[in-house]
């Protein structure tokens, strides 16, 4: 009897803000596991989207972008996606290859520089850029991290996917899967019901307003008809900040409301019933607790 040889292992997805890293991981994935927005620094904690290709589970660690930290939140971010790293059977670099090699990629490729393991690049958002760009681009990166292949794609039509997924299943280490073949990510609902309100933040919420929020899940009911009752408090730096989240007698945040209510329950499979209410604390980032709640690890 001929059996297929199992393979599993760890693909920790690299790069610069906004390259694109999360929209890949859903991509991989076949659905979405991480959330996705056009501002920059979308992802602060590391998350692990499961791919299946053949017999091979591919086990993508999204990870937040590398940028220069300032506040104690960014140096958190920017550890956990090192970390993400670490013990990694493969890294694949996401590279946003309409705005090419920039200060931000600079700092992934130092980082890259001393690293042991096998790489793979992928140049993203190829529908947004003439070829001859992306060639120079691809010699460019080439030659400077001597990586195993390049692939050129777009995480958001599609294109390219399928052949890097392929290259990816070949390069994980022969074993026996390490999750069940339906699990689609490590993150547990009410990670999930978070990052969405989170998500809704950043999409319709402007300037320093999404990077000054946080979202915390406070309670959780499942409720014997089915449904589940969630309330989160979104916290946020300063009144002002507080008074536009909120919006004129209160319709920003009843649209934050609603659009997260409907991901949440469309992730659940269940009606959902979402209180979200604004809470002022200028000093969340440096609340240790709300650090364990993001999933994230203490920055010193
Ligand atoms: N045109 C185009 N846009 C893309 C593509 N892939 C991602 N995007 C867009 O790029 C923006 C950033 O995507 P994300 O997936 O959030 O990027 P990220 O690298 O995870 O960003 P951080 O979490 O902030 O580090 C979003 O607006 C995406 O829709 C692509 O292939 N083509
Ligand atoms: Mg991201």
């Amino acid at each position: 009897m001929s059996e297929t040889q199992t393979r599993a292992g760890f693909v920790a997805v690299i790069g610069a803000p906004n390259a694109g890293k999360s929209t890949l991981v859903n991509a991989l994935v076949g659905q979405k596991v991480a959330i996705v927005s056009a501002k920059a620094q979308t992802t602060r904690a590391r998350l692990m989207g499961i791919a299946i290709e053949g017999a091979a589970q591919i086990l993508l660690v999204d990870t937040p972008g590398i940028f220069q930290p300032r506040r104690r939140l960014d140096r958190a971010m920017v550890q956990a996606a090192w970390n993400g790293a670490e013990d990694a059977d493969l890294i694949l670099l996401v590279v946003d290859a309409a705005t090419g090699i920039n200060g931000e990629v600079e700092r992934a490729i130092s980082g890259l520089e001393k690293r042991q393991h096998p790489l793979v690049i992928a140049l993203n958002k190829v529908d947004l850029v003439k070829k001859e760009k992306l060639l120079g681009l691809s010699l460019d990166l080439t030659e400077r991290l001597k990586p195993e292949q390049v692939f050129m794609i777009s995480a958001a039509n599609g294109d390219g996917v399928p052949d890097l997924k392929a290259a990816l299943a070949e390069a994980m280490p022969e074993g026996p899967w390490l999750y069940p073949e339906d699990e689609v990510s490590d993150a547990t609902d009410r990670m999930v019901a978070g990052e969405l309100t989170r998500e809704q933040i950043y999409q319709q919420l402007h300037q320093e307003l999404p990077y000054a929020s946080a979202v915390e899940t406070e309670t959780w009911e499942d409720r014997a008809d089915g449904s589940t009752e969630i309330r989160q408090q979104i916290l946020v730096e300063r009144d002002s900040q507080k008074a536009i989240v909120i919006g004129k007698g209160g319709s920003r945040l009843k649209q934050i409301g609603q659009a997260a209510r409907e991901a949440i329950s469309e992730h659940l499979g269940r009606k959902v019933h979402l209180y979200l209410h604004v809470k002022v604390n200028p000093k969340w980032g440096d609340d240790r607790h709300l650090y364990q709640d993001i999933g994230l690890e203490w920055a010193d």
